[in-house]
């Protein structure tokens, strides 16, 4: 055998091996995700996990699959953010809400009447300012890739219909474990509770609280009227879920395969924000249907409530930083300009 005809041989045969190799790694091992979330199946969190799992196995031809895993199974918010950050689950949809205590900056999505309407959410979301505190999750060990829309939240409860401030006093009322949350609620005069979302429909259940505060979706999604007679719409917050992946387990994948998660996660959240937007408007009607006495807030109660709580921005922006603030106030007057 001459040498060349060796050397083509012994190249051949690695290459061939090579090939076989990973595609056999492939075949037997395709990449697991396990994709948390709070809502259940039926909710358009759950609705729009699909569609990231589907758009994960198009684009990887199978090679990436995602195992969605919804009604906190995982665990609430809380615990699976320090899942990922250990690297003993990989990804997971949530409130932004729930990261402060993580990245202290994701409060500025708590702050009361911020936001509002749906394009100025989308702009600040997937703009700049929302793209800087997204990456700030980075140096915590998560990566963070798209905002979902969780929605403009409402307040529901057992007691009696909220017309005036001075009707939420002595409602004992479920707030995310979130201090803007908390303050908020406790400058409005309720009884503030900080809970965990898997815990509050068997808390309303059994009336360890009276309220608590949701979009309209999610206030269908998990049946909350059938332990809430009262809901007032009160838009007090804009809330954005986001899709954050463990930082360990993220560094492990190659570009290609952080790029088919990235684009997953925008097909998703286009998907879903155009979901919660159709079912939000067709939500107060069902949720009628469903026995809910529904109020509106008044303009003249809004303003009031609005002026209430400046007084938790100096609170917000002194944890977010002044700059950021600021950053985010002139931002708003920009989109407001354009219209
Ligand atoms: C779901 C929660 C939920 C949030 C809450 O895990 O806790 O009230 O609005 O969407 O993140």
């Amino acid at each position: 055998m001459t040498f060349l005809r060796r050397t083509l041989i012994a190249a051949t045969t690695a290459a061939l091996l090579g090939a076989s190799f990973s595609a056999l790694a492939q075949d037997i091992k395709p990449r697991l995700i396990r994709f948390g979330y709070g809502l259940n199946e039926q909710s358009n969190q759950g609705r729009a996990a699909k569609v990231f799992a589907d758009a994960v196995d198009k684009a990887s031809g199978g090679k990436m699959k995602v195992r969605a895993i919804g009604a906190a199974a995982l665990g609430p918010d809380t615990q699976m953010q320090q899942a990922l950050i250990g690297g003993a689950q990989e990804m997971m949809v949530g409130s932004t809400a729930t990261l402060v205590g993580i990245t202290k900056e994701m409060a500025l999505w708590d702050t009361p009447f911020l936001i509002s309407n749906a394009k100025e959410a989308d702009i600040l979301l997937d703009g700049p300012i929302g793209d800087k505190i997204r990456n700030k999750l980075q140096e915590k060990g998560l990566v963070g890739l798209a905002y979902w829309e969780n929605g403009f939240r409402n307040l529901t409860n057992s007691k009696r219909a909220i017309n005036t401030m001075e009707d939420l006093q002595g409602v004992k009322l479920r707030v995310m474990q979130n201090n803007v949350f908390l303050s908020s609620f406790q400058t409005l005069g309720a009884n503030a509770v900080p809970m965990a979302f898997s815990e509050l429909f068997s808390a309303l259940e059994t009336k360890t609280v009276d309220g608590q505060e949701n979009p309209f979706n999610t206030i269908l999604s998990s049946k909350f009227y059938e332990v809430q007679k009262y809901m007032t719409v009160t838009n007090h917050v804009y809330s954005p879920w986001i899709v954050t992946v463990s930082k360990k387990w993220w560094d492990q994948l190659s570009k290609d395969e952080q790029k088919v998660l990235m684009d997953a996660a925008k097909v998703s959240r286009d998907f879903e924000r155009k979901d919660t937007r159709d079912e939000a408007t067709r939500a107060i009607g069902d949720l009628k249907a469903k026995g809910m006495q529904i109020n509106e807030l008044s303009p003249a109660e809004s303003a009031r409530m609005r002026d209430k709580l400046t007084k938790v921005y100096a609170l917000i922006a002194a944890d977010v930083g002044m700059d950021l603030w600021n950053e985010t106030q002139a931002e708003l007057v920009k989109i407001r300009a354009k219209k």
